[in-house]
């Protein structure tokens, strides 16, 4: 697919376990998210992607996959997955697999045979010779602890960059590779044509193993040796062929030079990338364990050099706020109070008028917020409850750490999607794996399609106005006022076409000076308040959004 039709798609993405459950035993499932296909069709999206189905102990929630040419039983069966993709192609709606090829569970077949002692199994993985107590290098894993977990069937240390029932593979090895390609063959004979790539930058490992004396190790291994090789590969063998196939790379603590060429199409690596450095402006010194307010300039600054890095050199960007490894945007850089609904649209606005594919995460267009559980016992993500001991360890009081977590919890994202004012939110019958945000009786899907001025209408406007004007699809990004420390704006142009987009994410009113393109009307496309005409210098209200057309 040409960058100028993957600037006309918009992504939705569906948390499996909380997006709906059919069957009332507290997990969402295939059959739920047929059920809402008429909803997403509403919005105007034109691919799912889910997070990972497969069979899975669910240590990581399904990113420790034990087999992956199956479904998780509760998330129903391969009878499901295939009346779901036909339900959702009537609908113009194509499906998006998430392929987690950097690691495996330890309950896959592969590990299960590897640590049996067949050595072609032993070779799918990384082991390292070393004595129980010394791993062989400082790298720490993402979750927290050694990266390096002893094996004692086999007597070495096999390496995991997470969890610990989640090895690393080892794509030095042909075979593995092969595996891995005929996998996307398997659901490619389904009819998917689309697929997320978990940490694929991740895969290619140095050639040796020493300590990290700077930090955790993943200078070595972030866009390692072989990476853009190992892309070429997948892309030539595993999904190449297929026509019109979309794919995403997850790209961890990732540079600009890498991810241009990742996504430059004369590369034939991927369509395009999540990169995460805009999503880290609120952690102190890099630590997403440490809270700092956000610092505005340096996130400007961070969506300036990316969207105009990778227009300068061929990349795509996937553009987004929220995954299911996120805080919750409105909660993060916007404000659950009194303005709510007006920030929620601006951070909407924000996104949606970027150069790239718009990622939209279940219950953003809903305007949900963070989870703000009290209590470890509410939490279910393996981070999390680690960090909640690696913090209590250091001495941390429990009110402290409650404050963290609530900001920066992965469950915070998780919590189930909010249909309808019901107590459980309409999401089950039965008890929710993770509790429902009491907020559902007033931020829900049923409410909110029934008021024209809520924040689900105007994401539905967001989502129409991008299929409307090749301006957005495909014209050029260049930023407004860079300085400028309350306002984010910039301009799309394409041919003597120019949109003027701009953002106040401060709760005062904020000033901002415009260009004004010669003898063109200026005309507002969306704005999340009472319409003011347009002028060089403006004055926003508190969180607002403006989209000027000039043509
Ligand atoms: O996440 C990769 C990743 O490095 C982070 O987003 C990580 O979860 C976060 O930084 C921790 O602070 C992907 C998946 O999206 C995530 O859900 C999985 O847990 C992880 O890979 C392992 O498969
Ligand atoms: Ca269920």
């Amino acid at each position: 697919m040409t960058q100028n039709q993957l600037g006309g798609k918009v992504v939705y993405q569906i948390y499996v376990k909380s997006f709906q459950d059919s069957n009332g035993d507290g997990i969402g499932d295939l059959p739920g998210i047929t059920s809402r296909l008429d909803y997403l069709a509403g919005l105007g999206v034109d691919y799912l992607w889910l997070t990972p189905i497969y069979p899975s102990p669910q240590r990581d929630n399904g990113y420790d996959v034990a087999n992956y040419r199956a479904i998780n039983p509760e998330y129903g069966t391969m009878q499901d997955f295939e009346t779901l993709c036909a339900e959702a192609e009537k609908r113009g709606i194509r499906i998006m697999l998430d392929m987690v090829f950097n690691h495996t569970s330890t309950d896959h077949e592969w590990f299960r045979r590897a640590i049996a002692g067949e050595q072609k199994y032993l070779d799918y993985y990384i082991w390292k010779d070393g004595v129980p107590g010394t791993p062989p290098t400082n790298w720490e894993s993402k979750f927290g602890g050694s990266a390096w977990q002893w094996e004692e069937h086999v007597g070495k240390y096999y390496l995991h960059l997470f969890d610990r029932t989640q090895a690393d593979l080892n794509w030095e090895n042909p075979e593995v590779r092969q595996e891995l390609f005929d996998i996307l063959h398997f659901w490619e004979d389904k009819g998917v044509r689309a697929f997320r790539f978990d940490v694929v930058n991740l895969i290619s490992k140095p050639d040796a193993y020493t300590d990290d004396n700077a930090g955790d190790g993943r200078r070595f291994y972030t866009d390692g040796p072989r990476i853009h090789e190992y892309l070429k590969l997948l892309n030539a063998r595993g999904f190449g062929k297929c026509a019109d196939v979309v794919t995403v790379g997850e790209m961890s603590s990732t540079s600009l030079e890498n991810c241009v060429r990742y996504t430059d199409p004369a590369e034939g690596e991927l369509s395009m990338v999540f990169s995460f450095h805009h999503l880290k402006t609120d952690y102190k010194n890099g630590d997403k364990w440490q809270l700092e307010p956000n610092r505005f300039g340096e996130l400007k600054g961070l969506l300036d050099k990316w969207q105009l890095g990778m227009q300068a050199k061929h990349g795509w960007n996937a553009v987004f706020w929220c995954n299911h490894d996120q805080p919750r945007i409105v909660s993060r850089f916007g404000d659950e109070g009194q303005y709510h609904d007006v920030s929620a649209k601006m951070l909407g606005t924000a996104i949606h008028m970027l150069r790239g594919t718009p990622y939209i995460y279940q219950g953003e267009e809903l305007g949900m917020t963070n989870a703000h559980f009290t209590d470890i016992r509410q939490y279910r993500d393996v981070e999390s409850t680690n960090r909640y001991h690696i913090l209590k360890e250091q001495g941390m009081p429990d009110e402290e750490i409650y404050a963290i977590l609530g900001a920066r919890s992965r469950d915070n994202g998780r919590t189930p999607m909010q249909w309808d004012g019901s107590a459980r939110g309409g999401f089950t019958t039965g008890t929710p794996w993770l509790a429902v945000n009491p907020n559902t009786d007033t931020i829900n899907a049923a409410a909110e399609a029934a008021d024209p001025d809520s924040v689900l209408n105007y994401y539905r406007r967001l989502v129409a106005l991008r299929k409307e004007y090749p301006v957005i699809q495909s014209g050029l990004y260049a930023p407004v006022e860079p300085g400028n420390p309350n306002v984010y704006a910039y301009t799309r142009t394409l041919g003597d076409e120019t949109l003027v987009v701009a953002c106040n994410f401060y709760a005062e009113p904020a000033r901002v000076t415009l260009p004004a393109p010669q003898g063109q009307d200026a005309r507002l496309l969306i704005g999340n308040w009472p319409e003011q005409p347009f002028a060089p210098h403006m004055t926003l209200r508190p969180y607002e959004a403006v989209v000027y057309r000039f043509a």
